[in-house]
C-alpha cells in the first residue's frame, strides 16, 4: 500500500523520518521484531484534525479547606490571591481521529488539561486533587495513580515545584503555590534591591506529571505567562 501523507510528499512504504532512528530504541523486552512494520504509535495522517484548543482554566472563589500559608516558602512573600482547583482523571478519550477511542489521563478531562491564564506579579495558588482509579482498577496498566505536577522552568519553591518525590495517591490534594515573578538577581550598589531583566520573562510553559521512574505519565497541559497590568 502506497499513501501519501499529506504536506510532506513522501511515502508510508517509502520510509518517514526518524524510521532508521527506531533501532536506537531500547524497550525493556527487546524491540518486537515487527517494530518497522508496525510502529508504535501508529501512523497518523497529519494536519487532518483541527488542534485541539484547551479550555481556559477558572479561577474558584475559594478553597475548603484553605490554603495553608506556612506549608509554602514563598506564600508571605507572594501571597496568593487567585485560586484554583484542578482534577486528574481517568478519561475517554481521541488523540486523532483515525484512532479509536481509548483510556487515557487527563486534567478536568482533557488531554491535554485546561490552559491557566496567569500574570506577573499575580500569584496564584493550584490545588491539584488526584481523582484517578486506583491501581488494578485503573484501565492503564501502564502508568501509576500516584502524581505530581511540575510547572516546568516556572520560578517556584521546591514545595510546589513538583519535585519527583513528591507524589499523592488517589484521593488526595496537594497545594502548588506559583509566585509569578519574573528572574531577577540583586543590583550591585544595593543590594536588597532586586534587577529584573524582561529578557527572561517566560512566557508559555507547561505542566505535566513529574512521579519519579514514571516522569509524564499522559498528564500534561499547558500555562501562560501574560504581562503584568
Ligand atoms: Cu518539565
Amino acid at each position: 500500500m502506497s499513501v501519501m501523507i499529506h504536506g510532506k510528499g513522501f511515502h508510508r512504504d517509502q520510509g518517514w523520518p526518524g524510521k532508521h532512528n527506531l533501532r536506537y530504541l531500547c524497550p525493556p523486552d527487546g524491540p518486537p521484531s515487527d517494530l518497522e512494520a508496525r510502529p508504535s504509535p501508529p501512523f497518523t495522517t497529519p494536519f487532518l484534525d483541527p488542534l485541539f484548543i484547551p479550555k481556559i482554566k477558572q479561577a474558584v472563589d475559594h478553597l475548603t479547606p484553605p490554603a495553608e500559608p506556612n506549608d509554602h516558602q514563598l506564600f508571605q512573600q507572594f501571597p496568593a490571591a487567585v485560586f484554583y482547583e484542578l482534577r486528574e482523571e481517568e478519561i475517554r478519550w481521541r488523540f486523532h481521529s483515525e484512532y479509536g477511542e481509548t483510556w487515557t489521563w487527563g486534567f478536568d478531562g482533557s488531554s491535554p488539561g485546561p490552559t491557566f491564564h496567569a500574570r506577573y506579579g499575580e500569584p496564584v495558588l493550584v490545588r491539584r486533587f488526584n481523582e484517578l482509579q486506583p491501581l488494578w482498577v485503573s484501565h492503564l496498566q501502564f502508568a501509576l495513580p500516584s502524581t505530581t505536577t511540575h510547572n516546568h522552568n516556572g520560578h517556584q519553591a521546591s514545595e510546589s515545584d513538583g519535585d519527583p518525590s513528591d507524589w499523592i495517591g488517589t484521593g488526595d490534594f496537594w497545594d502548588h503555590h506559583y509566585p509569578n515573578f519574573p528572574a531577577s538577581h540583586p543590583d550591585p550598589a544595593d543590594p536588597p534591591n532586586r534587577i529584573y531583566d524582561d529578557r527572561e520573562k517566560l512566557t508559555t510553559l507547561w505542566y505535566h506529571d513529574h512521579r519519579m521512574d514514571f516522569s509524564s505519565q499522559c498528564l500534561r497541559g499547558p500555562l501562560r505567562l501574560l504581562p503584568a497590568v
